[in-house]
């Protein structure tokens, strides 16, 4: 019996210090699981809190374009949209951005319509790229699925290892360039400070183009007398479309007559396609906005596309 009773002990105590050691296992494992929880919660208010400022960011870039409407009708990079916003501390983070006139840049889609495709070989030569390019582009995006030469446009595209056809459409995003004959990621890196895909053909805004665009824009104008545009500019942006013609080419002549009505048929001085890039730090989370906004005439913004990153 008194041995039977130290065996019952022994049992009993082995018991406790299992039942111990499982309490301990399970406390680690539940505040292990209490920590994630906890990181995941601020993870997701902290992802909540950049959406909420980009949102608001977002909010106030529609109103500072709107506004810009009604004060007048040109648009140059002296204007407010056109301010980089540092990043900002707000409570718990940081937020950042920036407003680019697409009107400044090369619209693809135009390169099918008269003098623009000239635009766009002088841009891809400047690069030493093939002007030969700019004819792929424009199988690319055109209604008809023959090449000017008369063959197919997709005997090409149908070939390539993982085979697909030509859109035969306007492109929705300048990176489907990509896709296109002879147009590869590095080709596609090299023009990217130049171009955007804009829903419609599109003249270019000379307050905002870069020196390359401006120099692309007329077989007249020579590197020498684009950077002497652009710093024309920073003194006095142009306020019409012919003050810049004459500054570029001089005054309107017999000699000059073609390039000049040219030049002055694919420019403008105003803007209605910008592209925003917000970003956002709380925390560990960023969160980063693309979007298009389209300005009408009488300064209603409405969003084209929206990308968020992540
Ligand atoms: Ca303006
Ligand atoms: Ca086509």
């Amino acid at each position: 019996m008194i041995f039977g009773g130290a065996r019952q002990q022994g049992v009993a105590i082995i018991m406790v210090m299992l039942v111990l050691a499982i309490v301990a296992v399970t406390t680690a494992a539940l505040v292990k699981r209490h920590q994630f929880n906890q990181a995941m919660a601020s993870q997701v208010i902290h992802l909540g809190q950049a959406k909420a400022h980009i949102q608001g960011a977002e909010h106030w870039a529609h109103l500072v374009l709107k506004q810009d409407r009604q004060d007048n009708s040109i648009d140059h990079l002296g204007e407010a949209w056109a301010q980089i916003t540092l990043p900002v501390p707000v409570e718990q983070g940081f937020v950042s951005g920036r407003m680019v006139d697409l009107k400044g840049k090369f619209n693809l889609n135009s390169v099918v319509s008269g003098p623009s495709a000239a635009v766009f070989e002088r841009l891809l030569e400047q690069r030493q790229l093939s002007p030969k390019l700019s004819g792929y582009l424009v199988d690319w995006i055109d209604e008809n699925v023959e090449t000017q030469q008369g063959t197919l446009e997709d005997a090409y595209y149908l070939a390539l290892p993982v085979p697909y056809r030509s859109a035969n459409q306007a492109l929705v995003d300048p990176s489907e360039l990509g896709l296109v004959r002879g147009f590869d990621a590095t080709t596609v890196s090299l023009l990217k400070p130049y171009i955007t895909a804009l829903p419609f053909s599109s003249k270019i805004n000379i307050n905002s183009a870069n020196e390359g665009l401006l120099m692309a824009m007329s077989g007249s104008i020579t590197q020498i007398k684009a950077q002497q545009l652009v710093t024309q500019r920073k003194l006095n942006y142009w306020r019409n479309v012919s003050t810049f013609v004459n500054a570029a080419l001089g005054q309107k002549s017999s000699e000059n007559q073609v390039q000049w009505d040219i030049l002055a048929q694919i420019a403008t001085v105003s803007s209605d396609y910008f592209g925003l890039e917000i970003s956002a730090q709380f925390g560990v989370a960023k969160t980063r906005l693309e979007s298009t906004l389209h300005r009408s005439d009488n300064g209603t913004v409405t969003v084209v596309s929206r990308i968020y990153t992540p």
